[in-house]
C-alpha cells in the first residue's frame, strides 16, 4: 500500500472560549463539530461546521477539531455539506422525519445519497460515520427506532455492496434529545481503511435476529493510515459481552466492562495491524467520547473514565441515549497510530 507521507488527519478538542484564536492560527480547519448546538449546518466557511444535538456536560464547552494539512474545499451536494481535500472528505448529512417519511425511509434515503455522492465525488472508502436521531428507544407500530434505523442502513448498504460486512466502517448511533436524523462521515479517496472486530464481541452485523430483523452496519474498529497519520477509530463501544448487554443497572461496572472491550479490541487492532511489514504501535487516544444516558450518572462515569483513562487529555462526555435502552453508557475514540520503522 503506497500512501502519501505528508497527508494527515488530526482531530482534538478546543474550549469554545480559545476557539477563535484557534482558528487563526496556522490551523488548516477541515471540519468541527459543536456538540449541544441546534443551529444548522452551514456551507459558506472556510470549513465545515456541524451542530449534533447533544449536550455537553463537564466544566467547559469544547468544540471537536478536525485538522488536515491539505487545502480543501467547502461545499455542498444535494443534502450533503461537506469539507474535500484530495484525500478525504468529512461530510455531513440531515432529513427531517414526516408522517410519510419515516425513520427507516429516511436511513435508507440518507445512506444511498452518501453513496452517490462518495461515488459522484470519487471516495470510494468509508471509514468512519457517526448516526444521531432523536427518541432511539421508542416503540412505534411494534418496533423500536433503533431497529428501523437498522433496517434502513442495512438495505442501503446491501443494495451498494454484495459482502456488505468487507465496507462497514466503525460507526456509533446515540439517540439525541430533538433534531433531525444527521449522519456524519468520513470517507478517502486512495485507500480503504481495515475493519477490524472485537474477539470479546459477536460482530454487530452477525447479531441474532432478536436484535432486529436487519444486523447493525458497523465494524468494531477502522485502521486508517491517511499518510504522515495514521488513526484507529473504535466505534461506540458498550457493556455488551457477545451480544448480551451486562450489568444491567450499574454504570460503575459497564464502564469497566467497556474498558475491558476497548483493551480487547485494541489488542486485536494491533495485531491485525502488524500483519504487514510495518511495524506500528498504538499510543494514547487523541479523543474519548463518552455518551451517557442520564445527566445523574456523569460524575460517577466521569470519575471512572478519567482512572481508566489516565493518559488521554481530550474527554468529551455527552448526554445521549444508547441504542439499547438497558446500556447506560458508550465509549468511542480515535487513537493515534505510531510507525516504529
Ligand atoms: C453495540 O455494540 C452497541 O448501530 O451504528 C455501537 C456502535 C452500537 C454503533 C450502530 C451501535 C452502533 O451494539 C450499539
Amino acid at each position: 500500500m503506497k500512501v502519501t507521507k505528508t497527508t494527515s488527519l488530526s482531530v482534538t478538542l478546543v474550549p469554545e472560549r480559545d476557539f477563535k484564536e484557534f482558528s487563526t492560527s496556522s490551523n488548516n480547519i477541515l471540519a468541527t463539530v459543536f456538540y449541544g448546538r441546534e443551529t444548522s449546518t452551514s456551507a459558506p466557511k472556510d470549513y465545515l461546521q456541524i451542530p449534533v444535538s447533544l449536550p455537553q456536560v463537564g466544566n467547559e464547552p469544547l468544540v471537536e477539531v478536525w485538522t488536515s494539512s491539505l487545502r480543501h474545499e467547502v461545499n455542498q451536494y444535494e443534502n450533503i455539506y461537506y469539507a474535500a481535500n484530495s484525500e478525504m472528505v468529512f461530510g455531513s448529512i440531515s432529513f427531517k422525519e414526516t408522517k410519510n417519511d419515516g425513520l427507516e425511509k429516511l436511513a435508507f434515503r440518507a445512506y444511498k445519497e452518501v453513496f452517490e455522492f462518495l461515488d459522484q465525488k470519487q471516495f470510494p472508502y468509508l471509514v468512519r460515520c457517526w448516526n444521531y436521531f432523536p427518541n432511539i428507544n421508542q416503540v412505534t407500530n411494534g418496533i423500536e427506532r433503533y431497529k428501523l434505523f437498522c433496517s434502513g442502513r442495512h438495505d442501503a448498504f446491501s443494495e451498494k455492496y454484495q459482502a456488505i460486512h468487507n465496507h462497514l466502517p466503525a460507526a456509533s448511533a446515540v439517540g439525541s434529545q430533538s433534531g433531525p436524523l444527521t449522519i456524519n462521515f468520513i470517507a478517502a479517496r486512495n485507500h480503504s481503511g481495515s475493519h477490524i472486530e472485537n474477539p470479546r464481541q459477536v460482530s454487530a452485523y452477525q447479531y441474532p435476529m432478536v436484535y432486529g430483523k436487519r444486523s447493525p452496519s458497523f465494524a468494531r474498529a477502522t485502521y486508517m493510515d491517511w499518510g504522515s497519520s495514521k488513526h484507529l477509530y473504535l466505534a461506540g463501544t458498550a457493556s455488551i459481552i457477545g451480544h448480551k448487554s451486562c450489568h444491567l443497572e450499574n454504570p460503575l461496572m459497564q464502564s469497566q466492562e467497556i474498558q475491558k472491550n476497548l483493551d480487547s479490541l485494541l489488542n486485536n487492532c494491533a495485531s491485525v495491524m502488524n500483519k504487514d511489514v510495518e511495524k506500528l504501535e498504538i499510543e494514547d487516544a487523541s479523543i474519548v467520547k463518552t455518551y451517557i444516558k442520564d445527566v445523574a450518572l456523569f460524575p460517577l462515569i466521569k470519575d471512572a473514565m478519567e482512572e481508566q483513562m489516565t493518559g488521554v487529555e481530550s474527554k468529551l462526555y455527552l448526554i445521549g441515549d444508547i441504542c439499547r435502552k438497558e446500556l447506560l453508557l458508550e465509549v468511542e475514540g480515535v487513537w493515534s497510530v505510531n510507525s516504529l520503522d
